[in-house]
């Protein structure tokens, strides 16, 4: 039985094309800015999200932690969702390389309140860290791939630029939010001064991730990348793949949206599991399994065993992704395989 991978988008596999252009992709030396194919991918990224320049950086993880490391510096405070994938998932870097001081503010779906936001910037006084930028994530990963809608975005980048803080926008699935509200990426990355977009997730390259903002903002953060030794080679065999990710897998990003849909829609229906089918936005699926009394790593062992691959989101929910790897057929097989394992 050959596993149906959900466990997330980032397991997705490089396409025909992208082997194709790896193999004929003309390669320099880029970190004296001299691969051509990294120099292509850097000025199409820019040009998707509207911003002056943009840098290749090896990870999602590695092009936040860049952005920040431009935006202030240690000792200095960060505003993050408690669920952001920065605070969450990012291994402490923000405190541990970068040195800054988080200071976390509750979100619903993603959504922070600008009221709260505003709230938590603290003065300038002697007892505290100086606030120097403020972080949002869109789709926000933990609330299942919620899009968090343009006009709330600006409103918190206004909060915090009315109050000398800086926009970092970890939009790791930035496109996945553009495709399934019909916008241009660029609306969403007007008003921030910052993003980091991922080619390694639905969009299927191997690696790497992107980061954009003005001219100045990028000098700086090609000497904070190779500070971090994420300085590479020649990376056009990897930035090759993101050109062909940049100009034919966007769109696509609408079927695994459309297939995480009838997913959650068909996992309601088994007795043990529910989905809050609000948040189910794009390709992520949460699935609460507390109707079943089995604990998280039962239930993700069981799915397992059936041939479902997930990941959790312990004490209460496990992630199913939908990606390019799952036709219509995958969908149905894997509620099939679901239903059989929670009902054993
Ligand atoms: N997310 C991964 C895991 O780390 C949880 C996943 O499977 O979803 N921002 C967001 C919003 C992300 O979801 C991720 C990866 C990253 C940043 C980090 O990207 P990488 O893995 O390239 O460092």
């Amino acid at each position: 039985m050959t596993p149906i991978n959900m466990s997330s988008d980032t397991q997705t596999l490089p396409t025909e094309r992208m082997y194709d252009a790896m193999r004929s992709a003309p390669l320099g030396d880029d970190m004296l800015r001299a691969d051509p194919t990294v120099n292509r991918l850097e000025e199409i990224a820019a040009e998707k999200v509207g911003k002056e320049a943009a840098l290749f950086v090896p990870s999602g993880t590695m092009g936040n932690l860049v952005a920040l490391m431009v935006h202030a510096k240690p000792g200095d405070e960060v505003l993050l969702d408690a669920e952001s994938h920065i605070y969450y998932y990012e291994a402490g870097s923000v405190a541990s390389v970068a040195g800054l001081m988080p200071r976390v503010v509750g979100s619903r779906r993603g959504r922070l309140d600008p009221d709260q936001v505003a709230a938590a910037v603290r003065k300038r006084d002697q007892h505290f860290p100086v606030p120097r930028v403020l972080c949002l994530e869109n789709t926000h990963n933990r609330s299942g791939g919620c899009i968090v809608p343009v006009e709330l975005q600006n409103r918190l980048a206004a909060v915090a630029h009315e109050r000398g803080l800086a926009v970092h926008l970890d939009g790791a699935r930035i496109f996945d939010a553009a495709v399934a509200t019909g916008l241009p990426a660029a609306a969403f990355t007007e008003h921030v001064d910052s993003v980091m977009f991922c080619l390694s997730k639905g969009l299927s390259c191997p690696a790497g991730s992107v980061i954009a903002g003005t001219a100045a903002f990028i000098e700086q953060a090609r000497l904070v990348r190779k500070r971090l030794g994420g300085a590479m080679r020649q990376a056009g065999i990897l930035a090759a793949c993101g050109v062909v990710a940049l100009e034919t897998m966007i769109e696509r990003l609408a079927e695994d949206h459309t297939r995480a849909r009838r997913l959650a829609e068909q996992i309601s229906t088994i007795p043990g599991l529910s989905v809050d089918l609000e948040s189910v936005q794009t390709n992520m699926v949460y699935v609460d399994h507390t109707g079943t009394g089995l604990d998280t790593d039962e239930v993700l062992t069981r799915l397992a065993t059936a041939g479902v691959l997930a990941s959790d989101r312990a004490p209460t929910h496990i992630r199913l992704v939908a990606n390019r790897h799952h036709g219509d057929a995958e969908i149905t097989e894997a509620v099939e395989r679901i239903r059989r394992a929670v009902s054993d």
